[in-house]
């Protein structure tokens, strides 16, 4: 049986409003990992439809991100593009995996609790059963690396619950038929830099989110000059300079984001921006961040734009993405229900 070999996944969801939260917690390190990698990002639709979404919007929003990853610098032939709803191993692997996780597990979610908030009774059985999908994602490709922000932690905590429970539930049988110790490998989150939890310009306590309904919370992917300049212009400060040492940032979220925004930008540590802007007024250090940040973004906004018009390209990317996608995915399925004792064709 083949060896797990080193893989990178990870998965973003079309529900609109990109932003700079998602850019530099996630898709640029995506970028980054493709020189030492092979890597798989796909477009999580079946994530998405966890909450409502317009059959429309939806489909224009596995576009635009499509576009976005391309625009970014994701290579499609190079990597891997897909839509997870042309995989359907990742559905059949998350059945699988519900049976293997404990409800105490994904009852412990946070983000569960955050977003069914008092209306428990309410929301889909898929929003609460999404970390078992996430799961699937990762493992139908066996992947050992997941870059992703630090709101995923947990999610990635209870991957690794599943794969070390299954391995464990189905040793004897995973020996058995020859792949050694362990079928799927304890996946290594990889969070780290300057901005893997970009908070909301409107209130440094709170995540940057698509779904926020201020746009002016975050910084869109597709937002103008114009745009970027007022909203970091409007963007909550303290009354106080910046500080030259990264320790005074603690009890300051809205300066410590702010640095922390401009570091990703320029691939730099907190405390190197803070030693050129230690002093400095925050009227000056917008300026400076709204430089870089139409520098970033200004040509990945016009480039998503283009390609957003070109439907039967992006179709093709996502389409050749789930062929190659399901290849690997098939045979992980054959295994595990090798594994699992079923009988098959
Ligand atoms: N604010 C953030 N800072 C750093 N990383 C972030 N990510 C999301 N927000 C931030 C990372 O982006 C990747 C894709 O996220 P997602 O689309 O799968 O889901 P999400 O975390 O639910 O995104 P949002 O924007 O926060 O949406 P809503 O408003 O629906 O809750 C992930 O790697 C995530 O960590």
């Amino acid at each position: 049986m083949a060896a797990i070999q080193e893989r990178v996944f990870s998965g973003v969801q079309p529900t609109g409003n990109l932003h700079l939260g998602n850019y530099l917690g996630a898709i640029k390190r995506f970028v980054e990992l493709q020189a030492r990698y092979d890597c798989i990002y796909c477009v999580v639709d079946l994530h998405a439809i966890t909450v409502w979404q317009d059959p429309e919007e939806l489909t224009r929003n596995i576009r635009e991100l499509t576009a976005a990853f391309i625009a970014c610098g994701i290579d499609p032939k190079r990597h891997i593009v897909f839509n997870q709803s042309q995989v359907a191993e990742h559905a059949e692997l998350a059945w699988v995996f519900s049976c293997v996780a404990r409800m105490g597990w994904l009852n412990r979610m946070t983000q569960f609790k955050e977003k069914a908030g008092k209306d428990r009774e309410n929301v889909s059985v898929g929003l609460f059963a999404y970390p078992c999908l996430m799961a699937a994602d990762i493992l139908a490709y066996r992947a050992t690396h997941v870059p992703v922000g630090e709101d995923q932690k947990q999610h990635l905590e209870l991957t690794r619950d599943i794969a070390q429970k299954f391995n464990n539930d189905f040793a004897a049988r995973i020996k058995a038929l020859g792949h050694g110790e362990a079928y799927f490998p304890l996946t290594e989150p990889l969070i780290s830099g300057p901005a893997t939890r970009v908070m909301s310009l409107r209130d440094g306590t709170k995540k940057m989110s698509k779904s926020d309904a201020s746009d002016y919370s975050r910084i869109n992917l597709t937002d103008d000059a114009d745009a970027i300049a007022q909203k970091f212009k409007k963007a909550k400060t303290d009354p106080h300079p910046l500080p030259g040492d990264e320790k005074e940032l603690e009890q300051r979220p809205e300066a410590e984001n702010l640095v922390g925004i401009y570091a990703a930008l320029v691939d730099h540590t907190k405390a190197e921006v803070l030693a050129e802007f230690g002093g400095a007024q925050f009227s000056r250090f917008k300026e400076a961040l709204t430089e870089r940040a139409v520098a970033k973004l200004g040509p990945i906004g016009a480039e998503m734009k283009r390609l957003v018009q070109d439907t039967a390209y992006i179709d093709q990317v996502l389409v050749g993405g789930a062929d190659r996608a399901r290849k690997i995915a098939a045979e992980t399925m054959k295994a595990v229900k090798d594994i699992c004792g079923f009988v098959r064709a």
